[in-house]
């Protein structure tokens, strides 16, 4: 602990809130997580990472940082892992999930701003990220209008390079795309002094298709019923994707699914067959936004799947491996980044042939449409969705809702609700 306090010294946080930031986390973890019943011997990993998010992990992060390798940390599954693994760089997602620090935020970006984006903002102002603090490197993107103006004013306190991702699916922005990705190449070969070889890349790419293979698998685990694992530790298991070692990672995500084979060879799962499915869908949630499964698992509920960027939409597809060249790498590349069905895309039809096309599936009963509050790319599409579902006899409930505490309560009694119909 007090080893951990002095690295955080040196990482120039702010201790005294800190401190009380994990005391809270650490009491809403023992209430959502710990508190449930038959969970997995696998989920020891996830609690252990967890708990030393701020501590262990760090601390690996810096002593890389102390052998000359870099860090890179990223708001957006577009930003290609890949290539930052090539230069022997770290990648972290630097999303945050809790309202710590929004107030200040407000003094950077307007008030009716997502809380994703206050928050990571806030975290930063408040000297509450350790990781915002390690990256050598801090990346943005043009999607969302709230992210690329919040971009220009975060990089007054922390330099971000912005990727510029296109709107639409067409060739010319694929080109644009492919250009995009050629340039973070270099940024990352000048940040790191390695250049990105053929074979570099190539161990990037199967790296990380590694790893979105074990979440694939997990991912079709759940379709059995009764459900193996609760949807609270799934989205556990994404969330520490994004901060894991990519390695251990997906070796521990492996053995997680062994464990959840046999579970359901057994017919043995976290809660009763006849259990009412639910698939979320919408904006990413990112750690500690454990708010929504929470109050979904506890009505009656199981969640069996998560549409989602910290979900299915970042393990989804993965990149072609068959390219030997460093440009058929490239290519590879772009064309899988550009698979990617973001809200911020016009047209996006196919997100909502994804959506479907998983609720079935997954045997979901219903599915539960997740916005922030002021992100006007998925509240548009929460739209678009249910009518899509409505086709196919799938019920939706759309829910719109910030970090804050003060709606559990009127959650809580609308999915009730919306589950004792299905
Ligand atoms: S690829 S979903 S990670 S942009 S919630 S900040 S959209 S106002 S997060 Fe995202 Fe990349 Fe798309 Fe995925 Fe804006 Fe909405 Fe806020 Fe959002």
């Amino acid at each position: 602990e007090s080893t951990h306090h002095e690295m955080w010294e040196k990482l120039n946080m702010d201790l005294e809130a800190h401190d009380g930031l994990l005391e809270v986390l650490g009491k809403f973890y023992g209430d959502i997580y710990l508190s449930q019943e038959n969970r997995l011997k696998g989920a020891e990993y996830l609690d252990f990472v967890l708990s030393e998010v701020h501590g262990l992990r760090i601390k690996e992060l810096q002593d890389a940082k102390a052998q000359g390798r870099k860090v890179v940390g990223t708001f957006c599954v577009f930003v290609p892992e890949e290539i930052t693994l090539a230069a022997d760089a770290i990648h972290v997602g630097l999303c945050a999930g809790a309202e710590a620090g929004s107030e200040l935020a407000e003094q950077l970006v307007p008030r009716n701003t997502c809380a994703l984006i206050k928050s990571f903002i806030g975290f930063k102002m408040a000297k509450l990220c350790p990781y915002i603090e390690s990256s050598d490197m801090i990346v943005g993107e043009t999607t969302c209008d709230g992210k690329k103006k919040a971009y220009e004013a975060f990089n007054e306190i922390a330099p971000t390079y912005v990727m510029e991702v296109p709107q639409t699916k067409s060739e010319a922005a694929r080109d644009l795309w492919k250009s995009e990705v050629l340039r973070y190449m270099k940024a990352v070969e000048e940040l790191t002094g390695v250049t990105i070889t053929a074979e570099k890349l190539k161990e990037g790419i199967k790296v990380i298709n590694g790893k979105r293979r074990a979440l694939q698998r997990l991912t079709r685990l759940r379709a059995a019923s009764p459900a193996p694992i609760s949807g609270r530790d799934a989205l556990l298991v994404n969330q520490i994707s994004f901060y894991d070692d990519p390695v251990r990672f997906t070796a521990k995500i492996n053995e997680l699914c062994d464990e959840l084979e046999a579970r359901i060879e057994t017919g043995d799962g976290v809660a009763p067959a006849d259990t009412p499915r639910l698939m979320l869908s919408g904006c990413p949630m990112a750690v500690p936004n454990w708010k929504l499964p929470y109050v979904v698992e506890s009505s009656g509920a199981v969640i069996v799947g998560e549409e989602s960027c910290i979900g299915t939409r970042n393990s989804r597809d993965l990149v072609d491996e068959s390219g030997e060249t460093l440009e058929a790498m490239i290519d590879a590349i772009a064309d899988r980044y550009m698979k990617i069905d973001c809200a911020c895309f016009t047209p996006n039809q196919e997100r909502l042939d994804n959506i479907t096309s998983l609720a079935k599936d997954l045997k979901a009963d219903g599915v539960i449409h997740y916005s922030l509050l002021f992100c006007q790319p998925y509240s548009h599409e929460s739209m678009k969705v249910d009518k899509a579902l409505q086709v196919e006899g799938i019920p939706m409930l759309s829910i719109e809702t910030d970090y804050s505490m003060e709606d559990v309560e009127q959650l809580k009694t609308r999915i009730e609700a919306f589950v004792e119909t299905l």
